[in-house]
């Protein structure tokens, strides 16, 4: 099956994080976001992918070239973010005769779910969530057919939200032509969508796994289902004294020093160097040249290429973007004193992580002095500084 990859969104709710590249280059356990999404696709049985590309579209190209483990792999570019149809049209020039699969580039899919997607006729995937209110929602007939999607609703018809994985028939890439710019002044795919299903053969297919990553703790959701699917491997320097779990790779170049425990599952990238005395546990991301060093605790959080946590700090539940510098004692809170969720601010609005452990998304660059504090739920601009001493308990 022939299949589209959409990857030409800015992933504003990502920012900080998608200030130097775009959503679906952020790291997921080692690799791009988007590459989950093809590897997975390519897994399910894809025969050709074209990725449709837009914001940083280069830094998608370099990575990809143009194949992927044996499958062509082809580019359409969408000039403006103008919505998931119009990105669609862009791909239509480069589509081969017959059906074609449309995939949202930054949502991670399970394979056996994707081969079911293939499998068929006109399709969508779908996924069961307890409060489908703030997703698009499948409405299904008698049949069990789909025969539209709500978007938002008060009183949802089901529990199976659009889970942004879609096969057409052939006829629907001139449909694309014909979508009107929606209310909030896009071109939407499930315009013909609801055009498709008017003809009552559309197949709602179940997913077993699915993750949309729109916000920064998704990334962390992300990196948690990836990381745990990696199978342990030490090719770097660890100190005969070192603990590590069953789920630890250590990249060539990578050190891990003595009295370090890593339990995993974690990745720790080459360049890195974690020790002495750390303690590294949950799902961990230590990106490239990353550094964790003496008696410092790391659970759950992403680490970007060079953060380095030098010292006696602790970091929890948190996303830590390019060269951040933690001063020595920066200690990061990840849980409320009233236990409810973290919340955070994403694009203006204050909303829900739906996490009771959740901490910081560091921007790229920023430096913490020693002994600061870094309050659950603060969002750091690129560039941020803290000053020694201090409690941050906003976003800056
Ligand atoms: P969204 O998550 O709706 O958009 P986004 O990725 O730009 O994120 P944000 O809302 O935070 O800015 O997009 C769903 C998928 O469709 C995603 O994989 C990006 C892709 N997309 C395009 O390729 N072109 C577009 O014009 C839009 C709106 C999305």
């Amino acid at each position: 099956m022939q299949t589209v990859v959409l990857a030409a969104g800015v992933g504003s709710r990502m920012g900080p994080l998608t200030d130097e590249r775009p959503k679906p280059m952020l790291p997921v356990a080692g690799r791009p976001l988007v590459s989950h999404t093809v590897a997975s696709a390519v897994e399910a049985g894809a025969s050709k992918i074209v990725l449709v590309v837009g914001y940083q579209s280069e830094d998608v190209r370099e990575h990809f070239g143009d194949e992927y483990a044996g499958v062509p792999v082809e580019y359409a570019v969408q000039e403006e973010q103008r919505g998931t149809a119009d990105a669609v049209r862009a791909a239509v020039e480069v589509l081969d005769d017959g059906p074609f699969a449309v995939l949202n580039g930054d949502a991670l899919y399970d394979v056996p779910s994707l081969g079911d997607l293939y499998d068929g006729g006109p399709a969508v995937g779908s996924f069961e969530v307890a409060d489908p209110t703030s997703y698009g929602v499948l409405r299904t007939d008698d049949a069990g057919h789909v025969s539209g999607v709500v978007e938002k609703p008060e009183d949802p018809p089901s529990n199976l939200v659009n889970a942004g994985a879609y096969v057409f028939p052939e006829e629907a890439g001139a449909w694309l032509h014909d979508v009107e710019e929606s209310e909030r002044g896009e071109f939407e795919l499930t315009d013909v969508l609801d055009r498709l299903c008017e003809r009552g053969d559309v197949r709602a297919v179940a997913f077993d796994r699915w993750l949309d990553v729109g916000r920064p703790w998704e990334l962390l959701e992300a990196n948690e289902w990836k990381l745990g699917e990696l199978e342990a491997q030490v090719d770097g320097d660890v100190s005969d004294d070192a603990e590590l779990g069953d789920s630890v790779v250590v990249e060539e170049g990578a050190t891990v020093r003595s009295g370090v425990v890593v339990e995993g599952p974690a990745l720790i990238q080459s360049g890195a160097t974690v020790g002495p005395n750390a303690y590294v546990r949950g799902a961990s991301l230590v990106g490239p040249n990353a550094k964790i060093g003496h008696a410092v605790e790391v659970k759950n959080s992403v680490l970007m290429d060079g953060a380095t946590a030098g010292h006696l700090s602790y970091v929890g539940d948190s996303v830590v973007g390019r060269d951040v510098n933690f001063g020595a004692g920066t200690q990061v809170a990840n849980l409320r004193h009233d236990g409810g969720d973290v919340k955070m601010t994403v694009k203006g609005d204050r909303v829900s992580t739906g996490r009771r452990k959740m901490g910081v998304v560091v921007g790229h660059d920023t430096k913490t002095g020693i002994n600061s504090s870094l309050d659950a739920g603060v969002v750091f601009s690129p560039g941020s500084t803290v000053e020694p001493g201090e409690s941050v308990t906003r976003d800056r």
